[in-house]
């Protein structure tokens, strides 16, 4: 790490570096939830679950830890489009018409800065 201020100003700062494992973790598509719970500033989680072509997917977050612009939550697909994204702190379910694509999908729980929380998620796939 390298500190270099701008032209001739002087200054101090404190710097702590934190080893980030991110959580990988998986859903079923039945409406059963899963909790994750980030730890370390920059960690995020990672949750997977697997659909089909034709099917729809129906994501809800609860129980957020997460106050509004803490947190974003960003559902991939299986080619590594975002689909949808949206804050943590919001719980309505989002219904998406129809997944375009057989394969493992991943939602993205990315904290901003420093802020660590949990939060459930449920998925439904039909
Ligand atoms: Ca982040």
């Amino acid at each position: 790490m390298f500190l270099d201020p701008a032209s001739q100003d002087v200054g101090g700062a404190t710097v702590q570096l934190y080893t980030v494992n991110d959580i990988n973790t998986t859903v079923d598509t039945l409406n059963d939830p899963v909790t994750v719970t980030t730890t370390v500033p920059g960690q995020n989680a990672k949750i997977t679950f697997t659909a089909t072509t034709g099917q729809t997917l129906t994501w809800s977050v609860s129980n957020p830890s997460f106050t509004a612009n803490q947190c974003t939550a960003n559902l991939k697909g299986p080619d590594g489009s975002i689909l949808f994204q949206r804050d943590c702190a919001v719980g309505a379910p989002w219904s998406n018409t129809r997944t375009a694509q057989t394969g493992t999908y991943t939602i993205i729980v990315d904290p901003v800065r420093s802020a660590t929380g949990s939060l459930t998620v449920s998925v439904t796939a039909q």
